[in-house]
């Protein structure tokens, strides 16, 4: 597209100039060159809503003629119909779906949706492959937008202790804004089969401090595999708590990269002795067993004390025995065009 290939000549021009702006005239100039890029990143951003929305445009928007029985305006807004054009039975049941806009399309993940419509956070059904069902996620469209959420912890109204049946599925509640659940694992493997992408990992602790780990790449094997942990490249301010920290003794006993998915019904670990899903009460990635676990025990005060170091748990932050308040895992692919850049998450 002539456009676009203007904005990338522009965009080459503009980093050129800015690396000598840099040289003759100080850090000044060169701020002044950034934010004329995240403006042609923004224009970017548009011309491609526009290109969806013409390629969409035939879609007629839906009409509510039997299920229309209460007047509730948010509800309407966050209908979303599957690709016939039908209402899906089990969204009439979401009355309080924060969302906005209304999805006609299912796009592959909340990326695809960010790129196309820029919608605010909420649930949307996405369709990461065209084989399988859509299913509903949570979408985080702040934090540079377009994250595809499949963990969060916020309460600890959720019981994260379940089978592996659940944890295959999914479970929790996918209706409000705070609601804590885990997506699936079978859905959080067709989300992350497909090219490479980036995983933030979004905590606060009960003092409202908040920090954050990058993973690249981050993949699971299928149900046939247990669902085995593979990553890349870590980055970020909360340590590698997945790799073990960065002692040899804790990496060989707690890096859960290489480990198959572990609950309590099903005992995939490396501890000889006993169950780690047991003694953590959740289901996770273990080795024999962690310095992270997101989905542990939610203790309603930071520090707690027992026999397991079974918390929500970050050890390279805060520890084994500090169980965190808010966690988010999150995901969107590597190469993404955001508008302002990653910053504290949205938790
Ligand atoms: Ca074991």
């Amino acid at each position: 597209m002539p456009v676009l290939l203007l904005l990338a000549l522009v965009g080459n021009m503009a980093l050129s100039t800015q690396v000598s702006a840099i040289d003759s005239c100080g850090q000044e100039i060169a701020t002044i060159m950034q934010n004329i890029r995240k403006l042609e990143n923004k224009l970017l951003i548009g011309n491609w809503q526009v290109e969806h929305l013409r390629r969409h445009k035939y879609f007629r928007p839906f009409q509510p003629v039997v299920t229309q029985t209460k007047k509730e305006p948010e509800t309407n807004s966050g209908v979303n119909l599957n690709s016939s054009g039908a209402l899906d039975a089990n969204v009439t049941l979401m009355k309080s779906l924060p969302t906005a806009g209304s999805l006609i399309v299912h796009d592959k993940d909340c990326s695809e949706l960010f790129d196309r419509l820029k919608p605010a956070s909420g649930f949307y059904r996405i369709r990461p492959k065209l084989h399988e069902e859509p299913f509903l996620v949570y979408c985080d469209m702040k934090d540079g937008g377009g994250w595809t959420v499949f963990q969060r912890r916020r309460h600890g109204n959720v019981d994260f202790n379940r089978d592996w049946v659940d944890y295959r599925d999914g479970f929790g509640d996918f209706k409000l804004r705070n609601d804590e659940f885990w997506l699936g694992n079978e859905h959080i493997y067709s989300l992350l089969s497909e090219g490479k992408n980036l995983v933030k990992i979004d905590l606060m602790d009960w003092d409202g401090q908040r920090s954050y780990a990058f993973y690249e790449n981050f993949r699971i094997t299928d149900e046939a595999d247990k669902y085995r942990l593979q990553y890349g490249v870590y980055s970020g301010k909360a340590g590698d708590a997945l790799t073990g920290g960065t002692g040899m003794v804790d990496q060989w006993s707690a890096c859960l990269s290489g480990m198959q998915f572990s609950t309590r019904d099903q005992d995939n670990d490396r501890y000889k002795l006993d169950s780690c899903a047991l003694e953590n009460e959740a289901g996770w990635w273990f080795n024999s067993c962690h310095v992270a676990n997101l989905n542990g025990k939610f203790y309603r005060t930071g520090e707690y004390k027992g026999q397991y170091d079974n918390g929500v748990v970050w050890g390279t932050w805060k520890g084994l025995w500090y169980s965190l308040k808010h966690t988010t895992m999150k995901v969107r692919p590597l190469l993404f065009l955001d508008d302002v850049g990653s910053g504290g998450g949205e938790s």
